[in-house]
């Protein structure tokens, strides 16, 4: 698996402490300037777009959008703006349901773009510090809350919460949650925490999906996974669906999760950042001085 080429650079880089804030982070765009990225997406439906033709399953990789400490691995796909492009088609900002938290809109994921039955489209977008996030010991008392809709789609799918864990081994996991009892054309709220059932391990040997599901504890308790997990480093926190999800938008209205902004709100969506709020000001002022 590709994981396994995972750039070793995160090995050396040092855990960069989050600034404290006691206040919500708005994600409207992915890229440096937010630090969510898309990572693992695949295209999700064969077609020729100004760039030329693409096959379904292609992993993407934008210039802008994806994380390029991801694809060190040998026979990586070159970074191109044709990739964002499509990246963009999968992943998007906007404000499509009526609901959203203070109507802050949501972050869509797609497994496919066009409604096909293509089953190997994969939308995976994750959030990256260049380093590490946490220490592989904070997962012995994650929590995690996240708001979600699920639009209306011939098949009904559940976005996975999910992490890459750098183990101990210098091998990278990934951690996929998922929740029970989503609902179509809804809202759904999915919280858990260490001793919430629903974790697979997946990547370098691991089981995947055709394993049990694990709570964070029993999982940490594990005699295969348990000290490599717990002495490793989280290096990615994230959201994602696919493969194997066609037909199927969600829209992702914020997270909670002990992880990131010290446990405060993520809200994802069409709401200006406040340096972008910043930026616009200047762009007024300057406006009005010229005048
Ligand atoms: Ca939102």
């Amino acid at each position: 698996m590709r994981l396994s080429t995972f750039s070793s650079g995160l090995l050396i880089a040092v855990a960069t402490a989050s600034s404290a804030s006691a206040s919500t982070v708005y994600v409207n765009t992915l890229g440096a300037s937010t630090g969510w990225y898309s990572d693992d997406t695949r295209n999700g439906e064969a077609t020729t777009d100004q760039y030329g033709s693409i096959a379904r399953g292609q992993v993407l990789n934008g210039l802008n959008s994806s994380y390029q400490g991801y694809f060190s691995y040998p026979g990586a796909p070159a970074a191109s703006a044709a990739d964002d492009a499509r990246i963009a088609r999968q992943i998007y900002f906007s404000n499509p349901y009526a609901g959203s938290t203070d109507d802050s809109g949501v972050m869509s994921l797609s497994g496919t773009i066009g409604g096909s039955d293509a089953n190997s489209g994969k939308s995976s977008v994750r959030y990256y510090n260049g380093g590490v996030i946490a220490s592989g010991s904070a997962l012995s008392n994650i929590s995690s809350t996240f708001r979600w809709y699920m639009d209306a789609q011939p098949t009904s799918r559940t976005v996975a919460f999910n992490m890459l864990v750098l183990g101990s081994n210098n091998l990278v996991y990934s951690l996929a949650w998922l929740g029970n009892g989503a609902q179509m054309n809804s809202w759904n709220e999915f919280s858990l925490n260490a001793n919430t059932d629903g974790w697979r391990i997946y990547g370098n040997g691991a089981p995947g999906s055709s394993g049990a599901s694990f709570s964070m504890t029993s999982l940490l308790a594990d005699a295969t996974y348990g000290n490599l997990l717990s002495n490793g480093a989280i290096v990615g926190v994230g959201f994602n669906i696919g493969s194997s999800q066609r037909n199927c938008i969600v829209g992702i209205d914020w997270l909670e999760t002990s992880l990131l902004n010290n446990g405060n709100r993520i809200d994802f969506g069409t709401v200006p950042t406040p340096g972008a709020i910043a930026l616009l000001g200047l762009a007024g002022l300057a406006g009005r001085r010229r005048r």
